[in-house]
């Protein structure tokens, strides 16, 4: 909301805004241009409506000559000011064509997440969607979905898919995304994310995804089969079977481990627990559960299911391995 009204150069302004999780089906893994940040393979997603981003942002003139810094806190921490540099410079860039003359002015961004960051649970991808709209909603700019989906996409590629609500895509080398099928289209479809590790990442996915890009002799097998995999995971989204789509989500996440196994040095996400999640899962198959889990970069198991089954497969994960907080979440919508 822009506070100062017609005096362009003197405006301020303060913005807010509420972000899902974007949860891939089908993986994005590596860039086709890491300048631009456009991904090299498509992916499919689900946002995830039990986990949430809040964005608060202040917008405040610099005279022309002064300048002051961006600042970015996370949970009351400031930020590395490198990560966030590219996102305010297309910022900057779209405020300037849409309302020239309010391209000078600092940005204050403070950020929270009700479930842990850095830790495989896609904060990512919420923080930086809640930053485009908060900023959005700051300046009074009024950029169009496709605009913020962008926008957020320079902060981090699955962030451009948590700008629309239920099922969404980013295809490949594109620049935003689109939604797929809205929050009520699949009622019945839920997913559980399971908090096996808590702490962060011991390497980010930026870094892993770029490692795998330049060493494992597997990558542009994975680039090229991701595209396959994409069209039947959206055939079979559209006819909500989720035995077909289950093998195809079970494939991408697979395929993407393995290319990172193979890169040099390995990048290797997974955690006892991970794999132990994962056998159960199988056993759970054999014994007639319709359940399909994935990973991210991270430890953290994710399992999708049916509204009906939730419940049965969460007191079997209690039961073996007791003490991993498990939560379950619908589609969820877009930003508010
Ligand atoms: C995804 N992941 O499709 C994939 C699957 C993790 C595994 O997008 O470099 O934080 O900021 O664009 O989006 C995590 O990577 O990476 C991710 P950047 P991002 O959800």
């Amino acid at each position: 909301m822009i506070n100062e009204g017609n005096d362009r150069r003197g405006f301020s302004g303060y913005g807010h805004s509420a972000a899902h999780p974007s949860l891939a089906l089908i993986k994005y893994w590596g860039k086709a241009d890491s300048v631009e940040n456009l991904p090299a393979t498509p992916s499919l997603a689900v946002t995830l409506g039990g986990l949430k981003t809040e964005t608060s942002v202040w917008i405040s003139r610099s005279t022309i000559g002064e300048i002051r810094a961006d600042a970015v806190f996370i949970d009351g921490v400031l930020q590395e000011k490198k990560r966030f540099k590219p996102f305010f410079r297309e910022f900057r860039k779209l405020i300037g064509k849409k309302m020239p003359g309010l391209d000078v002015f600092s940005i204050k961004a403070e950020s929270s997440s009700d479930f842990p960051a850095s830790a495989g649970l896609a904060s990512s991808s919420s923080g930086f969607a809640a930053l485009a709209c908060a900023c959005n909603d700051a300046a009074g700019a009024d950029l169009t979905r496709e605009e913020l989906s962008a926008l957020a996409r320079i902060g981090s590629a699955s962030a451009a898919r948590s700008l629309y609500g239920g099922f969404t895509s980013l295809g490949k080398e594109k620049k935003h995304a689109m939604q797929l099928f809205n929050e009520n289209w699949w009622p019945e479809f839920r997913i559980i994310i399971l908090e096996l590790e808590k702490g962060p990442k011991e390497i980010s996915s930026r870094q892993a995804m770029e490692q795998t890009r330049l060493t494992s002799p597997y990558y542009n097998a994975w680039v090229n089969d991701s595209v396959v995999l994409m069209s039947e995971a959206e055939a079979a989204l559209r006819d909500k079977n989720l035995e077909i789509l289950g093998p195809i989500i079970r494939k991408s996440y697979l395929r993407m481990f393995a290319t990172m196994f193979a890169a040099d040095p390995p990048v290797i996400y997974w955690k006892p627990v991970s794999l132990g999640v994962i056998r159960l899962c199988e056993k759970m198959r054999a014994e007639g559960f319709p359940v399909w889990e994935t990973m991210d970069a991270g430890p953290q198991v994710k399992i999708f299911c049916t509204e009906n089954e939730a419940g049965k497969i969460i007191s079997r994960i209690e039961t073996e391995f007791p003490g991993v907080r498990t939560r379950v979440c619908a589609p969820g919508s877009a930003p508010v």
